[in-house]
């Protein structure tokens, strides 16, 4: 373990608030949590899929079933208005997070995906028609391209790909020629979860506007791993998880700005979205309630507050310089093989994440001898099928990190590629 000194942000303080991280892994998987045939221990590298949980977020999830477990806006006892309470204020704390006007402008969904269907449905197939454009980039995650390619097809709106150069930048010039009188929504993803690549989304957003267009940004990847701002973005329209920034799983935010959403009609009817309803018709409570029919992410939303909480008291710009740092050594490490190939930008230009693939090797089976080694990595095509396709590959390996890991674990994962290079020589 690195001294205080060594790390942007206090990686062995942090260490200890989660449990997950001391653990061994490798033995019988029918039965989750460590067992006696676990030995290896585990080195966590695959947090853009989904990051470990700190113990206040537990606890404050905790906190909520034991003491004040209730459905929100709908008793007047007690313990629903606390939960209501609490649940606002976790819609406070996020607009306050990424420098949104108010919780007016907070829907909370089940994850980024849901965020990016909302806005696709209730905003897309109302105005979207012939003629219209979609413009998205070659490196969007499924959640955004998948959604758009089939809003597209059913209102005869047409989908463009702003293309990335072989060093995994996003090609400008093509943007501002895609972006045109003709676009009605500009889709991007502000951190490749593949190649890493951080997108000039301000520049796009302008763009956009310029156009009469409006901007989403998929933050899925960048808001846990940076300071994010969407006032200085200029986005009309923004989205994360709560799951890879420390919270629970099944909570996502859209992000809107409040004149758009208040123009929208809702995605999804049902109870709690509602202000009155007759036999004949009805008519949608405020925002962003509007958005959120049903019983909502009550648990989920107090823990999304709690890994705020966590993240702020560490500072996002320290997050930011320990990924970077992470991703620097391990683009620095894996590129001393020859026959690894890392895809995306240069180390000191990336998000932190480092995919690639081992000459020779299928990601998956390269994947398994790192499990052997206890180094928990993704492989697979990472939702960006077409993006592999315009690479050349099915799938490439990719490690991810976050702010509790280590060089040291880095040096786990270079090891374990190098015992797989001899293994398959
Ligand atoms: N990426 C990964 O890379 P959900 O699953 O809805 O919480 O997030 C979807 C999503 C959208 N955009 C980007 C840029 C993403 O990286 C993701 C999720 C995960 O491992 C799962 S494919």
């Amino acid at each position: 373990m690195g001294t205080q000194e060594t790390y942007p942000v206090d990686v062995a303080l942090i260490r200890e608030d989660f449990p997950i991280l001391d653990r061994k892994v490798g033995g019988d998987i029918e039965t989750p949590g460590e067992g006696p045939d676990d030995t290896r221990p585990l080195v966590y590298l695959d947090n853009a899929a989904t990051s470990q949980t700190p113990k206040s977020v537990v606890e404050s999830i905790v906190d909520y079933y034991y003491g004040y477990n209730s459905n929100v806006h709908r008793g007047i006892h007690h313990l629903s208005q606390e939960a209501s309470v609490a649940y606002e204020n976790a819609h406070d704390r996020v607009a306050e997070f990424i420098g949104a006007a108010g919780r007016e402008e907070i829907v909370f969904t089940k994850n980024t995906t849901e965020s990016m269907n909302l806005v696709a449905y209730a905003w897309g197939l109302a105005e979207l028609g012939p003629g219209d454009t979609v413009v998205l980039t070659e490196m969007e995650h499924h959640a955004s391209l998948v959604t758009w390619q089939q809003i597209a097809k059913k209102t005869g709106a047409s989908v463009e790909y702003i293309r990335v150069d072989d060093a995994g930048r996003l090609d400008m010039d093509h943007a501002a020629e895609l972006i045109d009188d003709s676009t009605a929504m500009v889709s991007v993803v502000h951190v490749s979860n593949t190649l890493g690549t951080v997108t000039p989304v301000a520049e796009l957003a302008d763009l956009a506007h310029d156009h009469g267009a409006y901007i989403f940004v998929d933050g899925a990847q960048s808001v846990p791993t940076r300071p994010v701002d969407v006032g200085d973005i200029d986005a009309d329209f923004f989205a994360f998880s709560g799951h890879k920034m420390l919270g629970p799983t099944g909570i996502g935010v859209l992000y809107g700005k409040e004149h758009i959403l208040e123009e929208m009609q809702p995605y999804l009817y049902g109870g709690e979205m509602i202000r009155s309803v007759t036999y004949e018709d009805s008519t949608w409570e405020d925002l962003p309630w509007k958005f959120e029919a049903g019983t909502p992410v009550i648990a989920q939303g107090i823990g999304l507050h709690a890994a705020i909480d966590y993240l702020d008291d560490i500072g996002m710009e320290r997050v930011q310089a320990h990924e970077e740092l992470l991703a620097e050594y391990a683009y620095d490490e894996l590129s001393a093989f020859d026959d690894v190939e890392i895809y995306g930008p240069p180390g000191d230009e990336r998000g932190g994440l480092v995919a690639f693939n081992l000459e020779n090797v299928h990601a998956h089976d390269l994947s398994s001898i790192l499990n052997d080694h206890g180094v928990a990595i993704r492989a697979g095509d990472h939702c960006t099928q077409p993006l592999h396709d315009k690479l050349g590959v099915p799938a490439s390996t990719r490690a991810s990190f976050y702010i509790y890991n280590t060089k040291e674990e880095i040096d786990a994962l270079v090891d374990a590629v190098d015992d797989a290079r001899q293994l398959f020589a």
